[in-house]
């Protein structure tokens, strides 16, 4: 029996679906990350991800990169990918994913990871918003309340960087797996039990939930440029609010943004993010893992 998207998603905690950008508007995309890589690569672009840095805040310390932020951004002018967050497309997945109406979505981080030029880089196995030294009651707790939002990984190359643990966002660590995941960078990253490696083709996604175990190695070798997201459903209130708002997103606040949105759909969904940022708690506005 083949199971559903929606099925292998809550089983496994992921689901790789083809195809999510429209023939017509991939080269756009394509020249938008171009234009945003260089810029970045250049010095041209201070909202990076910055090698030596595996979580936010990512600072300024490397002249690398690893990631763009950011790039709906007004001030880097690509209109492209803020029509292909809000495309339908892309929504008719993250609807079925969380179950909710197009009225209850939240926009959120919309960034683009990329290869290191200079060295090869890594993160160690994590979980984005339960820090390592969590004991199992506490992964139990955040894990049961993880269903509000859904992260994704679209390759315009061939990527081959991300490893997961299938199931791993339902349950606590393992003891080995613990080990696995205490706070070095794997020299092996298959070495974790049950981890496998996500290989995505160009055009493929793959959608996870962002509490699944992961852990990422990136060649300089390896052209790398994967478009980055993930989506909320605002009945989830403020659970999402510290690995959302640990990004820096007073822009995502400013006339400018709402202004440059291409409908409707994209600033009503903004709208959320916005409510749930003024209603958050200051304690919210802090970052899930150590660097
Ligand atoms: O590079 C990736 O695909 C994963 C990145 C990641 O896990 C993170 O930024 O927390
Ligand atoms: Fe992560």
């Amino acid at each position: 029996m083949t199971l559903s998207v929606k099925q292998q998603y809550d089983e496994q905690g992921y689901v790789i679906i083809p195809q999510l950008i429209a023939l017509e508007d991939w080269k756009n995309l394509e020249a938008a990350c171009k234009q945003a890589v260089d810029r970045t690569r250049k010095g041209d672009w201070p909202y990076r991800r910055t090698v030596g840095k595996q979580f936010p805040p990512y600072g300024q310390d490397d002249p690398d990169s690893w990631g763009v932020q950011h790039v709906m951004h007004p001030e880097l002018g690509e209109p492209a990918f803020a029509k292909w967050y809000t495309s339908e497309k892309v929504l008719g997945v993250v609807e079925q994913l969380l179950e909710c109406e197009i009225q209850d979505l939240q926009m959120e981080l919309f960034n683009l990871l990329i290869n290191p030029e200079a060295h090869d880089f890594a993160l160690r196995w994590h979980r984005d918003d339960v820090p390592e030294n969590a004991s199992t009651e506490e992964e139990i707790k955040a894990l049961d309340v993880w269903h509000f939002g859904v992260q994704w990984n679209t390759a315009i190359y061939r990527d081959a960087c991300l490893y997961i643990v299938p199931g791993s966002h339902l349950v606590p660590r393992t003891q080995e797996q613990r080990i696995h995941s205490s706070g070095q960078i794997p020299k092996d990253p298959l070495a974790m039990p049950g981890a496998v490696q996500v290989v995505l083709e160009p055009g493929e996604t793959v959608f996870y939930n962002s509490n699944i175990l992961h852990c990422a190695a990136y060649s300089s070798q390896n052209k790398r440029a994967t478009l980055h997201a993930c989506m909320g459903n605002s009945q989830g209130g403020s659970s999402r609010a510290r690995n959302i708002l640990q990004h820096g997103l007073e822009w995502m606040k400013t006339p400018a943004f709402k202004a440059s949105l291409p409908d409707n759909v994209g600033v009503g969904m903004l709208d959320k993010l916005i409510e749930m940022y003024d209603s958050s708690a200051s304690e919210d506005v802090a970052y899930s893992l150590k660097n």
